[in-house]
């Protein structure tokens, strides 16, 4: 193996850790990294073992790496904390009886709609969703209700159906009001992702409906899915020019969270004048901006954006709705994290989005000037 290869499988086995590390926040690093390479030790061991996996060859080399990749196998990605994810125990984990919350047909309507649109359930294949929607049951609350106390450890993750929640986070002893659900979205997965106490207290504004998802099926679905999720767009997010200022963690958080959507050559992807509640970034394909002006309600073309660029994030940083319409150009993908991850993840990027916001003005101020003249 020569020295470059060996530095890109210590960048491995390093990155592996630091994954590990960022989702269980162990006490003892050095400890945790004896569990850790133990295991992946016992895997790479284990893979050697069998025909199949000696196939597959679990190695550091750099070139054969990119082949696992493709077969799905994961080294140092594997372990989840205490309560702790371990593949080798999927089996197992498989022979448990799964959650199932039996539905009328009404509430199986419902609880598909509220849904639809949840990021996390994006990167799940059919089967997979079918069986979060089994396990998923119905909460009913009231004004004033807590649904999440800060501090406490993660039950349930929540998807809502409908009505408003504000979310507290405690700042010197206070519980400070920093935002709010409005009607759809959902909460309370970081507690089960990263196995810490809940971030923030969650409380309903009014009579409201949720759908609940209990942390064992969080777990065998979505943490599972986050693995692959994370081997899938990791590249792409370390490309994207906007996030080059994050740290690796923080990135990642940012894949943990992110659903991808796709859109059909024409499709509308964002509606001029609507609320916002999320932010986009292209992963392949390409989008056209058009604003139109109240007079005659004429779409013109103000930008392109292609892979590795964002959108959307002029509403949310304003709070405004949505200044200008954006569709897809040829088929289209672009993977999306809501208002909530924005704020909590983007915060260090605030300036760069913020200096590119100077420049839509300008441009406004420059496309109105040339109008003016003709
Ligand atoms: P959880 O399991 O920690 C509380 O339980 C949930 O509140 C949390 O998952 C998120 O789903 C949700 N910071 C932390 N958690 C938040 C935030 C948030 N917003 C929603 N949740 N911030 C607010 C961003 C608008 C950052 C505050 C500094
Ligand atoms: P948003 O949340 O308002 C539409 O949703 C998005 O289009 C917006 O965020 C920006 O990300 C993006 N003026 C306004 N929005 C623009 C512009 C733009 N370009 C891209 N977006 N101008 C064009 C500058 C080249 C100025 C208009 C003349």
């Amino acid at each position: 193996m020569g020295s470059s290869e060996t530095l890109a499988g210590l960048q491995e086995l390093l990155h592996g850790y630091t994954v590990e590390v960022l989702r269980c926040r162990p006490t003892d690093l050095v400890e945790f990294a004896v569990q850790h390479f133990t295991r992946v030790l016992e895997k790479q061991r284990n893979e050697q073992g069998s025909t199949k996996s000696a196939k597959k060859g679990v190695t550091f080399d750099a070139k054969e790496e990119e082949d696992e990749e493709e077969q799905d196998v994961t080294v140092g990605e594997s372990f989840v904390c205490a309560e702790a994810y371990n593949p080798d125990e999927d089996e197992e984990e498989d022979e448990e009886p799964r959650v199932v919350h039996p539905k009328t047909d009404e509430q199986r309507r419902r609880l598909q709609d509220s849904c639809r649109d949840i990021l996390l359930f994006k990167s799940l294949d059919d089967e997979q969703f079918s069986e979060v929607l089994e396990a998923m049951f119905e909460v009913l609350v009231k004004p004033q209700e807590h649904i999440i106390d800060q501090g406490d450890d993660g039950d349930n993750f929540y998807v809502i159906e409908k009505g408003v929640y504000e979310i507290f986070v405690k700042t010197d002893g206070a519980d400070v009001c920093v935002g709010k659900y409005d009607n759809k979205g959902s909460f309370g997965e970081l507690a089960l992702m990263y196995n810490t106490p809940r971030a923030a207290t969650i409380m309903a504004a009014m009579d409201g409906a949720l759908w609940g998802l209990d942390r064992a099926t969080f777990h065998r679905l979505i943490v599972k899915n986050n693995a692959k999720k994370r081997r899938t767009y990791e590249a792409f997010i370390e490309s994207v020019p906007l996030l080059a200022s994050l740290e690796l963690p923080e990135r990642m958080k940012i894949v943990d969270v992110l659903g991808a959507r796709v859109y059909k050559d024409g499709e509308r992807v964002i509606s001029q004048g609507e609320k916002a509640d999320c932010f986009y970034m292209v992963e392949s394909g390409e989008v056209r901006i058009t604003i139109k002006n109240k007079q005659d309600s004429v779409e013109v073309e103000v930008a392109r954006c292609t892979r590795g660029e964002y959108f959307g994030e002029l509403a949310l940083v304003t709070n405004k709705p949505r200044a200008a319409s954006v569709y897809a150009v040829g088929a289209t993908k672009c993977l999306v994290i809501d208002v909530q991850a924005f704020e909590r993840l983007l915060g260090p990027c605030m300036d760069i989005m913020k200096r590119n916001i100077s420049q839509y003005e300008d441009q406004l101020v420059a496309l109105l000037g040339s109008r003016a003249k003709q």
